[in-house]
């Protein structure tokens, strides 16, 4: 109500962050000056703003006349005395600008000259073009500028992966909108745009240049593995001219056209063709294939350096199918359409064709020659004796280059020409089907091909990741067939950043476990190669491995169930052992088990090499061996044969029958060799019929020709199946004691005058006292010992009745059996 008011509010000092223009935005409530009683006169109802530049805060204390003024500000509403008593606040807002600011920042004051005013708030701010990607390329955040109607000009940066030949620009107007862009960025060859970014293409995909628009599917016949590829590569035998756009589909040479008869004879024919016109290379050889007519499942093929060939062995007046591909440093073409030419017959060749005879003759000697050699094989029972059986020496006959190795020689046969027989695309062998090593294969793709279907990534679901491989993780998943149902599968990955040689042991696995069809073997349902992650599909097996199956599940099962395990298991062993396979790491965790309780033979670890075997310990030529499920003749001189198999499978009998307890409990494996050595085999497990303890001991007999084939096991557990009495008699509980290896070979009874000296006959000296302080101060208490498997569950230790809960567990490796005089030699 006084006179010449002057008050004065001043702010702190405000950055302007780098803005020319900075906006400032009142918010004040302001009386009524006629509502004011006697207030007319010296009531305002305006107050003024100012500001004062300085680049700190050390203006503060400068004159009021040094500020410059913004403006005076008036009310658009103001309130009355009866507003107030309705308690109504009527809010002004009122916003100013300021600029071209040139210091790093200001105060700003309020000077009130009398009137009746609240400032409830004071916004100061800037405004910018907010960082936006557009046009692929990246503008940032732009202040804007100091001239309400200026338009900035901003350059853009080009995101990720992309490119540009034109620079992009784009304005930011004083209001902080972007507007009138310029040029753009496009993603470069191998990526594409998506959601303003550039994604690689993934494998399988392609982009040639930055100017396509996005990835495209790789071109008929050709791939590509690789991720942000720019074209992909044509399959084998397909090329692609080098003038040809990535675009294109990769196509074979021009297969060959016109093939020509020669002389026919009754035996033999002549071909002749011509070089086809656009061969892609150099020709290096041709392939001849033959068969019968109708008879396309058995089909030879022979090679050829030269455009024509002779084509002998054949029958007389029969129709034969010929069809010729020439090979160039690239790869095969494709087959010529199919020649039909016919054998003369017999009677005309027999007279006129006389110069046949001494070719019946050499195929006679041939054949006498042949006869001898395989006859000489399954006497001497293999053909190179250092380590490659029986199965490597029906290889040999296959291989032609092996025969060469193994002394015989082959038929009468042009050396530049190579014969091979071959059965539903399997060299044949009349009625055996053996297992091919995959190294065999010069090219391991080709052996994965041969063996294993590929899968498209896109069938396959992964759900969830169920445990961790060698070469990365494996996983539960489902696989959906084209036309098939879907159905739950494993799958094992290949981890990204794979050597050449990581990629090629992991699907050498596929080409192994791809030969084999057998309801007690995992099936491969096929392999993933052409796009990443490279994966292994197998069936899936619901209850995992067999080991940890039967420890989670201790004796939940009737003898009947586990017989029926072992028969599986022996099954497939049969299978593998046909096929000329050896396994040599058959053991209850390399068995799959699904929720049917069907047990599968596989092999968690590496095929070959057992180095991730955490059972695999190194022998003293620094090879890796399961020690405790490997026959000795394996573990001694690496005799690895199916009959070492059976050693092995005498060990799972033993784990299944003891619910996964492990093979000769905590023995060291320098232990379990010396004892297996000196004769002392595995005691029967709890409550195990007689006749599965006994068929153990026949797996693990030393004399390894003595040890049950296979077959035999299965037809053994199909009569103990049938005949389910004769799993009632268990092994005699006194005679089986449960931590003891059983001495096979008596080795005489030795005589102990005291407890003292007897254990340290069987090594166990150190144990003498604890005898002692429990009471087995004799030989005779040591006979009346009997055997308590609770007292210390799980580890079998010997315990007798008055035993205190304290005592230490320990294991007396001896044999019980009637008095002491009758004893054994105890073992360990
Ligand atoms: F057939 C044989 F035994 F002769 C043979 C098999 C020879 C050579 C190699 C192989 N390979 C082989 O068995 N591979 C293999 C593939 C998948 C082994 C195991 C699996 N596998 C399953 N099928 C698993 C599974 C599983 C399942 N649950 O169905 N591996 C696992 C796993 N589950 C690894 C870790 C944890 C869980």
């Amino acid at each position: 109500m006084e006179q010449n008011q002057n008050n004065w509010l001043l702010t702190s000092w405000i950055s302007n962050e780098g803005a020319s223009r900075i906006f400032i935005e009142l918010k004040f409530t302001l009386r009524d000056c006629n509502s004011l009683p006697g207030g007319l006169g010296t009531c305002k109802e305006t107050f003024n703003v100012y500001y004062f530049e300085s680049d700190d805060a050390d203006g503060r204390n400068v004159k009021e006349n040094q500020y410059i003024k913004i403006d005076t500000i008036a009310a658009d509403e103001s309130f009355t005395e009866l507003d107030l008593g309705d308690r109504v606040m009527k809010l002004n807002t009122e916003i100013r600008d300021v600029g071209p600011l040139t210091k790093k920042g200001f105060y700003l004051a309020f000077q009130d000259v009398g009137a009746c005013i609240a400032l409830v708030s004071v916004r100061v701010y800037y405004k910018k073009c907010p960082s936006v990607i557009r046009n692929l390329a990246l503008f940032p955040d732009t202040i804007t500028g100091a001239d309400s109607s200026q338009l900035l000009e901003v350059s853009g940066s080009c995101v990720n992966h992309s490119v540009t030949d034109e620079p992009p620009k784009m304005h930011c107007s004083a209001e902080g909108e972007w507007l009138v862009p310029i040029g753009k960025c496009m993603c470069k060859a191998g990526y594409e745009e998506k959601n303003s970014t550039c994604q690689v293409c993934r494998p399988g995909f392609f982009k040639a240049s930055p100017q396509s628009p996005s990835c495209s599917k790789c071109p008929p016949h050709s791939y590509t593995h690789e991720e942000a590829s720019t074209s992909c590569l044509c399959e084998e035998h397909y090329f692609r001219r080098e003038s040809d756009p990535p675009t294109m589909a990769c196509t074979t040479p021009s297969p060959i056209s016109i093939v020509k008869k020669g002389k026919i004879a009754k035996n033999s024919i002549s071909l002749s063709w011509q070089e086809p016109d656009r061969p892609n290379g150099i020709i290096l050889e041709y392939e001849i294939k033959y068969f019968e007519k109708d008879q396309e499942t058995s089909y030879t093929i022979i090679k050829s350096k030269e455009t024509k060939i002779t084509v002998d062995g054949l029958k007389p007046a029969s129709t034969y199918i010929f069809q010729i591909r020439a090979r160039t440093a690239a790869g095969y073409g494709g087959f010529s359409r199919r020649f039909e030419f016919e054998t003369s017959p017999v009677s005309v060749a027999a007279s006129s064709d006389q110069s046949q005879i001494p070719i019946i003759a050499v195929s006679v000697t041939v054949g006498v020659i042949l006869l001898a050699v395989v006859i000489g094989f399954l006497l001497s029972g293999s053909c190179c004796d250092h380590g490659c059986g029986w199965a490597s020496s029906l290889r040999a006959v296959a291989y032609p280059s092996l025969i060469w190795r193994c002394g015989y020689s082959k038929a009468k046969q042009d050396p530049e020409e190579e014969k091979m027989h071959f059965h539903n695309g399997h060299i044949k062998l009349p009625g055996v089907r053996t297992y091919i090593d995959p190294h065999t294969y010069e090219d391991p793709n080709q052996a994965v091909h041969e063996f294993a279907k590929e899968i498209e990534a896109s069938c396959i679901t992964i759900e969830r990741v169920i445990g961790a491989g060698e070469f990365g993780e494996v996983c539960s998943g489902r696989l959906k067939l084209p036309g098939k149902r879907e159905f739950p599968v494993a799958i094992k990955t290949l981890k990204v950043g794979y050597t050449e040689k990581q990629r090629r042991d992991f699907l050498g696995e596929a080409s192994i476990m791809g030969q084999f069809d057998h309801p007690n073997i995992i099936h491969l349902e096929g392999v993933v190669t052409k796009s990443k992650p490279v994966m292994i599909v197998t069936e899936y097996m619901e209850n995992g491995s067999l080991d940890t199956f039967l420890k989670k599940n201790d004796g939940q099962f009737t003898v009947i169930q586990l017989v029926g395990m072992l028969r599986g298991i022996a099954s497939g062993m049969k299978y593998l052992s046909d096929m000329g396979y050896v396994h040599r790491d058959l053991a209850a965790r390399n068995i799959l088990i699904n929720s049917n309780l069907v047990c599968k033979v596989s092999d968690f670890g590496l095929s070959r090499v057992l180095e991730d075997d955490p059972e695999a310990a190194y022998t003293t030529r620094g090879g890796k061996i399961p020690i405790r499920w490997t026959a000795p003749e394996a573990i001694a001189f690496r005799k690895f044969t199916s009959a070492s198999d059976v050693w092995s499978y005498g060990i799972v009998m033993w784990e299944v029958v003891s619910y996964g307890e492990r093979p000769y409990w905590e023995m060291t494996n320098q232990d379990v060799i010396k004892a297996v050595e000196e004769g002392y085999r595995l005691p029967s497990p709890m409550d195990c019929p007689a006749a599965l303890y006994q068929l153990m001991l026949d797996c693990w007999q030393k004399d390894r020709n003595s040890r049950p084939k296979f077959d035999e096991i299965v037809s053994m557990l199909d009569k103990l199946i049938r005949n389910p009495s004769s799993l009632k008699t268990l092994v005699n509980a006194s005679s089986r004691v449960s931590n003891l290896l059983v001495e096979h070979s008596p080795l005489g009874s030795g005589a102990y005058r005291s407890v003292g000296e007897w254990l340290e006959a069987i090594k166990m000296g150190r144990y003498t006292e604890i005898f002692m302080e429990n009471g087995y101060s004799s030989m005779d208490a040591v006979a009346q010992v009997t055997l308590d498997s609770n007292s210390c569950k799980g580890m079998n230790h010997l315990v007798k009745g008055g035993a205190s809960p304290t005592s230490p567990c320990f294991r007396m490796d001896i044999r019980l059996e009637g008095s002491c005089a009758d004893w054994r030699r105890p073992a360990l």
